[in-house]
């Protein structure tokens, strides 16, 4: 266990509040003042930097640095309670009395029964259910370093070759339990009974590598087999005389003296999976006609270049390993009857680009038993997972002719239904969050009544909780989904403790410093989004096509706006009508920023033009906030919407298009969990304007490979755009290096190629790490499932289907 240095800013901050009453008097009756039970980190910063008008030296005090560093402030009468976060992930809670100014420090369950009693008006329950994870932890192995978080492989490599030869003679016997326990459809691999011990191990590889050495570096495995099983040794350990003399070396080193590396180098050759599963319910998940739709957007995209470059993958891998079995990955979702001119009404749909990966679909079906004919927005679903995950399963298994060795969940329905696959088939469970929406929408758990009617939040986020915490490992895109930044809280931080008035408390859901995190940042597919500067891979032939979606007249139902000056640079932006991706905050910042209206045109595609052609509440709502703007501020000779779906050649092809004219590309969301479009524009050499809000402000470096805006503040946003196109008019190698920069940053980070490595290598070491020490985490289990029977199946059972 590590143990935490007490925040040295609570002594500090009672003394000053003891000596400085006036003073912390002020600065309390300002927050008081400001009349709002809630105040949160933007609100306080503000408070300081409105205070410091009056009297500079606030921002420098006890008290002034404590509110700076809190995330979060209640407020009644009496008390101000504050939340500081004194790290990533490492809090402090404590009360300050307004009349006398005494400070506690105070549990985060007292903390969180404040602020119940303050949302709702009152209402005080001592004994309602806390949620505790914490003394599950305790015999877990935890990172220390906030630096280390979601680097958890390396950390366990670390771990396993000290731990597993500390422990006499264990560790041998376990990772030789280990090797023997290899199949695939009752064939034996690596290990025959032969060996039975780490002794007669050792000395199989010795007498191995005798002939071995003596053989060709390209002698095919075919002709050493025999030779090979006679000494204990089946198909897994190489292709040819090389590779297997090189594994072979590895597993010696690793008993004479095992290091970090050459354990993760030798599992990364162990053949262990050759089949996975990929679970993705709720949308419409297909290749063609489904971006763009409620509920459809990024994940799918993921999913199917995750596919195709695992599928890459474990191909080379089981191809190096001598095996010639070929790798089957399926991704389950669910089937949907009224498809609308989709294949999500087909059972099984091949993935293009791949050998043989599949979609395989699988109804909903109610409690009688029916299929549901019809789309459910991911907000609804939690009634049918149960059910699915057993249909599901049944079809899954007959259509791999066994079980996965992995299950990868996406998204709280995905990773839900994956925990419980996983746990029914004992198979390792990988979780991928791609966007939660708890940090998404802000009070969703305090007032998540409110919420409930559209969002049912209080099933989604009881989800979240179980599948994080039955996880073997999860895979995050950024570090900052993990555990945030210094003056933001994580994505999956932000499950460590809130709260839910009336229905639980959570004091402990999640550890950020869990070795389970992995950061592996997903790509663009490099077919479809290269480098505008390569022309012989263009795609000439969509260039007419491109120059009338662009700049071509009215588009029945499709269009809004035609642009009158051709020749001016391009904003470029293109996303889902979500309010949260702010597309009509961009419009608005543009219609009203006279001098960006001077320098470029923007160009939109995103959602629909018509209301009528949407099926989705929000985005229609959206819709017609475009359409005021457009009329407000005279758009339709400056700004070009098109209200179509994009196919992926189409939309590459312009990203580059809008490269040539030296353009950009701008992402204004309020929030962005990842954002597939800025990788894309970024591979494509456009330079980019991202919120700083969620992936991108990662993703970019500041002023390098693009720059950050500020969602909240439109007009500095485009004051930074407007003065980048001067820049550019001065000298085009402005332009330039920008484009450099992105393309840069790209190769160097976000490829799929480095995705699927690293997801074979971490599959592998969780894997082997589960075996090796047992971890079958009983109790954990068992409390989760009580979790799951008492408050997850009521709340889903309770969503109207
Ligand atoms: N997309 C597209 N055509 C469109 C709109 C979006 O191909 O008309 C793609 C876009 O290229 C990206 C994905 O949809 O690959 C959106 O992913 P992102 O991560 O940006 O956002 P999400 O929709 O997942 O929130
Ligand atoms: C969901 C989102 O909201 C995006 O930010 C991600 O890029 C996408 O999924 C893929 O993970």
């Amino acid at each position: 266990m590590q143990t935490e240095v007490p925040n040295a800013r609570i002594p500090a901050l009672a003394a000053f509040l003891a000596e400085h009453r006036s003073t912390a008097h002020r600065v309390m009756h300002h927050l008081i003042g400001l009349q709002r039970p809630f105040l949160l980190k933007s609100d306080l910063h503000d408070a300081v930097d409105e205070l410091s008008r009056d009297d500079q030296e606030i921002a420098d005090t006890a008290l002034g640095r404590a509110l700076y560093q809190a995330q979060e402030a209640a407020i009644d009468a009496s008390w101000v309670y504050l939340a500081l976060r004194r790290r990533v992930a490492k809090w402090d809670y404590l009360r300050i009395h307004l009349e006398t100014m005494d400070l506690n420090e105070v549990s985060v369950s007292e903390f969180l029964r404040f602020k119940e009693h303050l949302a709702t008006g009152g209402y005080d329950d001592p004994f309602g259910l806390e949620i505790d994870l914490q003394p599950f932890y305790r015999e877990q192995q935890k990172l220390s370093e906030e630096g280390s978080i979601g680097r958890g492989v390396e950390f366990l490599n670390r771990r396993l070759s000290s731990r597993l030869f500390d422990e006499l003679g264990k560790g041998d016997q376990r990772l030789l339990g280990f090797l023997s326990m290899h199949s695939y459809r009752g064939h034996q691999l690596m290990l025959n009974e032969a060996i039975g011990s780490v002794a007669e191990l050792r000395n199989g590889l010795r007498q191995a590598m005798i002939p071995l050495r003596r053989r060709a570096s390209h002698t095919p495995y075919s002709e050493l087999a025999n030779e090979l099983r006679s000494f204990g040794f089946e198909a897994g350990w190489g292709n040819d005389a090389a590779r297997i003399r090189e594994t072979m070396g590895l597993l010696l080193d690793i008993l004479e003296a095992p290091s970090p590396r050459s354990l993760e180098a030798f599992l990364s050759r162990v053949p262990m999976i050759f089949a996975i599963a990929i679970v993705s319910p709720h949308g419409w998940f297909g290749q063609s006609n489904v971006l763009g739709r409620p509920d459809t957007g990024g994940q799918v995209v993921y999913i199917l270049d995750q596919v195709r470059a695992v599928e890459r993958e474990m191909h080379r891998r089981l191809a190096e390993q001598g095996i010639d079995i070929e790798p089957r990955v399926v991704v389950l979702t669910r089937l949907i009857p009224e498809a609308e001119g989709t294949m999500c009404n087909e059972r099984l749909e091949p993935i293009a680009g791949t050998r043989n990966a599949v979609i395989l679909r699988v109804p909903f079906r109610n409690e009688a038993g029916e299929v549901l004919p019809h789309w459910v927005s991911r907000f609804r679903i939690w009634p049918y997972l149960e059910r699915f995950a057993l249909d599901a399963e049944r079809e899954l298994l007959a259509e791999l002719g066994g079980r996965p060795d992995l299950i990868i969940g996406n998204y709280s329905d995905g990773n839900l239904v994956a925990s419980l696959l996983s746990q029914r088939l004992d198979v390792s469970q990988c979780n991928i969050a791609h966007a939660l929406e708890k940090t998404k929408y802000l009070f969703s758990d305090l007032y998540w009544r409110d919420n409930e009617e559209h969002y049912h939040f209080s099933a989604q986020f009881t989800a979240d909780l179980i599948a994080m915490n039955t996880a073997d490992f999860v895979i995050t895109s950024t570090y900052q989904e993990i555990a945030g930044t210094d003056d933001s809280v994580g994505q999956y931080e932000s499950y460590t403790h809130f709260t839910m008035p009336g229905l639980y408390r959570v004091v402990s859901g999640l550890d950020v410093y869990d070795p389970k995190f992995n950061i592996v940042s997903p790509g663009a597919d490099e077919e479809i989004y290269f480098p505008y500067t390569e022309p012989e891979r263009r795609l000439g032939h969509l260039q007419p096509e491109i120059d009338q979606l662009i700049y071509g007249g009215p588009r029945a139902g499709e269009s809004r706006g035609v642009l009158a000056e051709r020749e001016r640079p391009l904003l470029f932006t293109m996303a889902r009508l979500d309010r949260i991706k702010n597309i009509s905050g961009l419009i608005e910042w543009y219609g009203r920023s006279p001098e960006l209206r001077e320098q470029v045109n923007l160009l939109v595609v995103a959602g629909h033009v018509d209301p009528q052609r949407s099926g989705d509440d929000e985005e229609r709502e959206q819709i017609h906030r475009v359409h005021t703007l457009f009329d407000a501020h005279q758009l339709d000779g400056q700004v070009r919407w098109l209200g179509i779906h994009l196919e992926k050649p189409l939309a590459g092809e312009l990203y580059r298009t809008i490269a040539d004219r030296r353009g950009v590309f701008v992402q204004p969301a309020l929030f962005e969990a990842f954002g597939l479009t800025v990788i894309e524009a970024m591979s494509c050499g456009l330079p980019v304007f991202a919120t700083r809000y969620g992936g991108p402000l990662e993703i970019i470096e500041d002023g390098i490979s693009g720059f950050h805006i500020d969602p909240n503040h439109g007009e500095a946003a485009t004051a930074l755009i407007a003065e980048f196109f001067r820049q550019c008019d001065d000298d085009p190698r402005h332009w330039d290096a920008l484009s450099d920069g992105a393309l840069a940053r790209v190769e160097e980070r976000y490829t799929w190629r480095r995705y699927a490595e690293r997801m074979m290598t971490l599959s592998r070491v969780y894997g082997f790490w589960k075996f090796v020490t047992n971890l079958e985490r009983k109790e954990t289990m068992r409390y989760l499932g009580m979790f799951y029977g008492l408050q997850y199946r009521p709340l889903a059972r309770a969503v109207p289907g």
